[in-house]
């Protein structure tokens, strides 16, 4: 704890852009260390509310010949029993493409498939039901390896395709050409409040129900679909989550729609928080992918043709893999310029549970295998692929495989920035001389740019409202559709509201996410909250403005746009005249101002078109380079990692302490997935690492010693909000620099290590490649 600590203090370098940096703190961190933030399962609960539980599947794949829940039903305290066939509107929550039932009918796909729903009047009560229910499977064939899926053409989507130049013709003229494989791991999400909904009928036939989700209006739309009911009877209301990293992008909706069904059925509030053990088993995670490579170089280390196929690991339903089957493509060069690429992804169907939206989004996948490839072709061109790296990064103007063109491109600045300020030279001779002179213990060094681009890659949903009251005392109300979970989002709408009004942030209370008050929100994701809800929130703010101009312009006779609102005042400079901005709204109110505004915001300039796979779809990106030192343990096969030290591209952050927290989570949980957090699934499509005693995650041990982050020098980008740049999902793939750091720890002890490229570098890999295969 202590060690963190030191080093977060530290570790915060001043935004050097002369915009006045914004030092607001996350205005919910004295809830948090207090104990007072209230999530779905602190909720006072209503007199009567029942509680539900899923009957899963204990089998991976199979049809459903009986099931015999009559012993269960005969229980005390249990209220009703809810199968499939009770379902009023369609039994179907696929939200890209319908291939998923909320409850299985005939037949089950991944082991924790829901079947049936118990109602009780405890969650124990429930658990014990469930535990009488028997089901009677005829097995079929489990796969869970996306590589056995595809050569039985089980796809959940088409192919997807992104290509150019012409990469045939390119290998020909490359002195170096290498193919070679890659994979990487799934990743559990590990948000510390587990899935969960309680919905509460209203008496009208109308249901309030409060979901841990991203995406309330996902949810919404599953419960309408599920009950049969237009979208307009169903309100969803968050008012934060503790975490969701993407797993709460569209596998919230299940068990919101579960209670949704319920509490119809029994005309009672029902809840449901899913115990650890059956989030762990139920939900999706990261995609597992596994790829092949082809590089082609010239002699001096310049990628010429970059060919790649990857298949995905999609899970027993598509839930939202085509659109991270693309993100992994948009990815795929990562932060390089690569003339010739050539680019295939399937999505292929396993007997798992259906994977999902995990921070990153299948970018980190795609950005792994360039990675694995340059790696590959440094160690047989016995060059540094730091070199290799650097020759190729992208520059302004460079067109992306995908057609957009790289405007203010900070690859480079980012790259040279983070090797003068930490003095590279110097590092790397610290390292040479240490393995020189240690026989056990070998340091490894390695270089992560990343570049990310920032939008849903679906243009139709890059939009969003807000909904601003200003009361007649002054007060200001806001309503977004961004969720907290625990990102900080909340700060950014409250200082959005407070520099648009020019009141002090205590003046301004954002409202819970509420389908009735801001309606058809896309979900918090993408890293893309901020920028799509504070550019609504800006816009609504400004029409109260506008006609507060309007009216003070008449009653002090000036221009009205010569009036300046700062401190909690208004003044008009010239005549020197002035008031308190409680003073101006209740006069406006008296005078019959409207003080209510809705606004809206679609990011402009942005399109793609699907067929060619061409376009600009991203607002822009975001840019960083990491490098990372680690020590190997070349006896026991441990490591940790020295420093990881960063120059983050932030445009002009807008409030430093919250987006530095969001690089130094983002970072230590890309280090979790390239490291420690192994998702084993046996061949019968069991969980085997199902809890968290043999699933491990990056704890206050194995975290970098040292983190630095530093800013770039950057003006920011139009697009984003104050030109404060997205922060979310980006410092997640800087943890890839973790794995090939490692790599290179082991090379300095064996040279002739032969390991494949195969995420996560647990301890047990790295004794492997440090003796080979036959160790014991
Ligand atoms: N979710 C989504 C995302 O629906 N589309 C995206 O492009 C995306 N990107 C990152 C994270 N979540
Ligand atoms: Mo996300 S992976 O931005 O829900």
């Amino acid at each position: 704890m202590h060690l963190f600590h030191q080093n977060l203090n530290r570790s915060l370098t001043k935004n050097p852009t002369k915009q006045k940096p914004q030092k607001s703190l996350n205005i919910d961190a004295p809830l948090h260390v207090t104990g007072r933030t209230q999530y779905l399962d602190d909720m006072p609960e209503l007199a009567g509310t029942l509680f539900a539980k899923v009957f899963a599947s204990s089998v991976a794949h199979a049809h459903i010949n009986s099931i015999d829940f009559s012993a269960a039903k005969k229980m005390e305290g249990v209220h009703r029993i809810i199968s499939h066939s009770d379902i009023p509107g369609e039994n179907q929550i696929g939200g890209i493409i319908a291939d998923e039932e909320l409850l299985a009918s005939t037949e089950v796909h991944f082991i924790g498939m829901p079947i049936l729903i118990v109602v009780a009047e405890t969650d124990i009560i429930a658990h014990k039901a469930c535990a009488l229910i028997t089901v009677e499977y005829v097995e079929k064939a489990v796969i869970t390896d996306p590589v056995i899926a595809y050569e039985k053409g089980q796809f959940l989507s088409s192919p997807l395709h992104f290509e150019s130049g012409n990469t045939k013709d390119a290998f020909k003229n490359c002195a170096h050409v290498f193919e070679g494989k890659a994979y990487s791991g799934g990743q559990e999400h590990v948000y510390l409040e587990t899935q969960g909904a309680y919905a509460i009928p209203q008496g009208n036939g109308a249901l309030k129900v409060y979901s841990s989700t991203q995406g309330p209006t996902a949810v919404q739309r599953t419960i309408s679909r599920i009950l049969g009911v237009s979208m307009n009877q169903i309100e969803v209301d968050v008012n934060r989550i503790g975490g969701g990293f993407g797993g709460k992008e569209d596998q919230a909706s299940p068990w919101a729609a579960i209670v949704a069904l319920a509490a119809t059925i029994l005309n009672k509030p029902v809840k449901y928080i899913l115990e650890r053990g059956e989030d762990l088993r139920m939900t999706g995670k990261r995609h597992p992918y596994t790829s092949h490579y082809k590089i082609g170089l010239d002699e001096d280390g310049k990628i010429l043709a970059y060919e790649a196929d990857y298949y995905q690991n999609g899970g027993a339903a598509a839930d939202l893999s085509p659109a991270v089957l693309q993100r992994t493509l948009f990815h795929g060069t990562n932060s390089y310029y690569i003339p010739h690429v050539n680019l295939n992804a399937y999505s292929c169907k396993t007997n798992v549970p259906p994977n999902t939206a995990f921070r990153g989004f299948g970018g980190p996948q795609g950005m792994f295998v360039i990675e694995a490839a340059i790696h590959r072709a440094a160690r047989e061109m016995k060059m540094s692929a730091i070199d290799i790296q650097s020759k190729n990064l992208l520059f302004e103007g460079a067109e992306f495989p995908y057609g957009q063109i790289a405007e203010d491109c900070e690859a480079t600045r980012c790259w040279d920035q983070a090797k003068e300020e930490y003095d590279f030279y110097s590092l790397e001779t610290e390292v040479k001389e240490f393995n020189a002179t240690h026989q056990t213990k070998k340091k490894g060094i390695a270089f992560m740019p990343i570049c990310f681009g920032i939008s849903f890659t679906n243009t139709m949903m890059n939009n969003a409202r807000a909904l601003v009251h200003v009361y007649s005392d002054g007060s200001i109300g806001i309503s977004t559709g961004a969720v907290e979970m625990g990102q900080g989002v909340s700060s950014k709408m409250i200082q959005v509201a407070a520099r648009s009004f020019g009141v002090d942030p205590s003046n301004v209370k954002l409202e819970t996410t509420n389908t009735t008050r801001v309606a058809n929100t896309s979900p918090s994701a993408a890293s893309a909250t901020a920028d799509l809800n504070g550019k609504a929130l800006q816009d609504a703010c400004q029409q109260i403005l506008d006609r507060l101009n309007a009216f003070l312009a008449k009653e002090w006779s000036c221009a009205h746009d010569s009036l300046d609102y700062e401190n909690g005042t208004v003044s008009h400079y010239d005549s020197k005249q002035g008031m308190t901005w409680e003073e101006l709204i209740q006069l406006a109110f008296s005078k019959r101002i409207n003080l209510s505004a809705k606004g809206h915001y679609a990011t402009p300039k942005i399109h793609f078109d699907t067929k060619t796979s061409k376009g600009h779809p991203f607002a822009y990106h975001v840019y960083g380079t990491a490098i990372f030192t680690c020590t190997v343990d070349c006896l026991r096969g441990n490591y940790e990692f020295d420093a990881v030290q960063i120059v983050h591209d932030f445009g002009a952050s807008m409030n430093e302490l919250v987006d530095l927290g969001q690089i130094e989570g983002g970072l230590v949980q890309g280090i979790g997935w390239m490291t420690l957090e192994e998702l084993i699934y046996n061949e019968k499509g069991q969980l085997k690492s199902g809890n968290l005693a043999n699933y491990k995650v990056p704890d206050i041990y194995s975290v970098p010693k040292k983190v630095d982050v530093k800013y770039l020098d950057a003006e920011g980008a139009d697009l984003a909000i104050y030109k404060s740049k997205a922060v979310g999902e980006p410092p997640l793939m800087y943890g890839i620099g973790a794995y090939f750091a490692l790599y290179n720890a082991i090379l300095s002890f064996n040279p002739k290590a032969e390991m494949e490229y195969d995420a996560p570098m647990t301890a047990e890999k790295v004794l492997m490649g440090l003796y080979g295969e036959v160790v014991l």
